[in-house]
């Protein structure tokens, strides 16, 4: 077992050396036929699944070159596509984009000409060489988005200067390989995209990766590759223009990795607002985005702004956490956080109001799986930049095993009030459930302990009977989980991996015959080659 886990992932190290492009058998790597729109369809496809080989994933692996080959004793097969059986990676849906015109550029005298010419359904492509990018403003159309790709993905290169597309509409970038320190800039665009690149930035000057800013509504950043990083700089920032954060940006099946932190702050992988933008609503959505080995400071997604989603993301084998840092009423469900043994892995953590938190998936962190932080002010009162006070956070149905459970309060003087802690499965050394002095009204409904605890109302102290499918834990036949969610939780309709609930189960899996639509994502689900 150990042998085979390690000579695919030398497979990968070695494929991702080679850098080309991978044919994967049965599937068509046509150009023509992988320009995709934008529609933000989510759900779908069972794409995904068992099946693919290592090798097959090469295009998406920046990370082998540096050494970062990790010894797979520890059970990967979730990684490598070989068997964890979780389910497809709920591929959206995007249909192919038709080029009404193609205009062929081989170096950046043509490619400044095509891009400032361009008309709707116009598609530029990029033949293999080394370009840099004008200031592109071209406006497409929804019907009739402007596509500039590389004609071989990853092998349209950018070893200088910035990519910034200033106040263009349906503009789509994808396909490029960035190993120049410039950065990527998306300012008061709407609809624009960058997708499908691998972005190995030369990161010595510090600065965001990718930013979207200015007034940018429908933005998306997905399919990429980002990493490794080794200087400070978030690699995807949501920015806005006075109070107003970005809104309507979907981050999608990217995969972010090998992230080694040396100090300081401003390491994260995305970071969603400023605190600045607190109480701004972003309506952004975060989804099926990988995290793996992002040790970070230590927020690896550090939400800070309002009314966002996060969901259906993977992190591994990462000293870093989720956090809901600042803002209000952001929901964050059907994630799966593993810490494979790496020392400093941690979970989700918690400030400010009406948060809700279901259907996640937390095991083997170092801290608590899920953190509801003390606060320093209220939304009224001290520093934007403080730790607001914690109030009715939701959290329900997550399953937590190896590790310490659901925290609430400490760290800071305003304890959370009026937080609901319903129907979760925690098993582990613990606490599982433990509470700060000072915290108010914390209702306890329904929650499988097995293990120690400090809270026992509202606790159901048995074994959950978990069986382990690949490397997750979930509820087992005759488990006492089983239907065993009474209480209604309207906004709760369906588990981690997106089969309805019929007469809940406790925890976030619902035993059901339905498929599933979701899972432990992997490295073929995520990055440039994914589908
Ligand atoms: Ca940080
Ligand atoms: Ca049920």
């Amino acid at each position: 077992m150990r042998a085979s886990a390690l000579t695919l992932w030398s497979l990968l190290l070695v494929s991702a050396c080679g850098g080309g492009e991978i044919s994967e058998a049965g599937r068509s790597r046509d150009p023509q036929t992988t320009i995709v729109s934008s529609s933000s369809g989510v759900g779908g496809s069972q794409a995904g699944g068992a099946g693919q080989g290592g090798a097959s994933i090469a295009g998406s692996s920046g990370s082998g070159g540096e050494g970062h080959g990790y010894d797979a004793s520890g059970g990967w097969s979730g990684l490598d596509g070989a068997g964890s059986g979780s389910g497809g990676n709920g591929a959206s849906v995007d249909t192919p984009v038709t080029c009404l015109r193609t205009v062929q550029v081989s170096n950046a005298a043509d490619l400044t000409q095509a891009t400032s010419n361009a008309k709707p359904g116009d598609c530029v492509v990029l033949a293999d060489g080394n370009y840099t990018f004008p200031v592109i403003r071209a406006q497409g159309t929804e019907a009739s988005p402007i596509v500039i790709r590389a004609a071989n993905t990853s092998q349209a290169t950018v070893t200088t200067g910035n990519l910034v597309l200033q106040g263009a509409a349906y503009v789509q970038v994808q396909g490029l390989t960035w190993s120049g320190s410039g950065t990527i800039h998306l300012v008061d665009c709407d609809h624009c995209r960058f997708s499908r690149s691998r972005v190995q930035r030369n990161d010595r000057d510090g600065e965001e990766w990718v930013t979207v800013e200015g007034t940018s509504k429908n933005c998306r950043i997905d399919h990429n590759d980002f990493g490794p990083q080794s200087h400070t700089g978030n690699m995807v920032q949501l920015s806005g223009t006075d109070t107003q954060v970005v809104q309507y940006t979907r981050i999608d099946h990217n995969f972010f990795h090998d992230v080694h932190y040396t100090g300081g702050n401003g390491w994260e992988c995305i970071r969603a607002g400023l605190s600045s933008y607190s109480f701004s609503s972003a309506h952004s959505i975060i989804e099926q985005n990988f995290f793996f080995h992002a040790a970070n400071d230590p927020e690896v997604i550090s939400i800070k702004s309002s009314d966002n989603v996060v969901r259906n993301n993977t992190m591994r084998a990462s000293a870093g956490q989720f956090s809901l840092r600042h803002g209000n009423r952001n929901m964050m469900y059907g994630n799966y956080i593993l810490g494979d043994g790496v020392g400093n892995a941690q979970g989700i953590r918690v400030c400010g109001s009406d948060h809700k938190l279901f259907n996640n998936y937390v095991q083997e962190v170092g801290s608590p799986a899920i953190y509801l932080e003390g606060g320093e002010s209220i939304d009224t009162s001290g520093q934007l930049t403080d730790h607001k006070q914690v109030y009715r956070a939701m959290l329900l149905f997550n399953t937590i095993v190896n590790g310490e459970g659901i925290v609430v309060g400490g760290s800071h003087s305003r304890q959370p009030v009026d937080c609901t802690i319903a129907y979760n499965v925690l098993q582990g050394s613990g606490p599982l459930l433990s509470e700060a002095s000072g915290t108010q009204n914390t209702t306890y409904v329904g929650n499988i302990v097995n293990g120690r605890t400090s809270i026992t109302r509202g606790t159901i102290m048995v074994d959950p009977k978990l069986v382990k499918t690949g490397d997750v834990f979930s509820i087992g036949s005759g488990s006492p989980a089983i239907d065993a969610a009474t209480q209604p939780f309207t906004f709760v309709t369906d588990d981690i991996e997106g089969k309805p609930r019929v007469a809940p189960d406790i925890g976030a899996n619902e035993i059901s015959s339905a498929p599933a639509m979701f899972g432990l994502l992997k490295l073929t689900d995520v990055g440039p080659m994914a589908p």
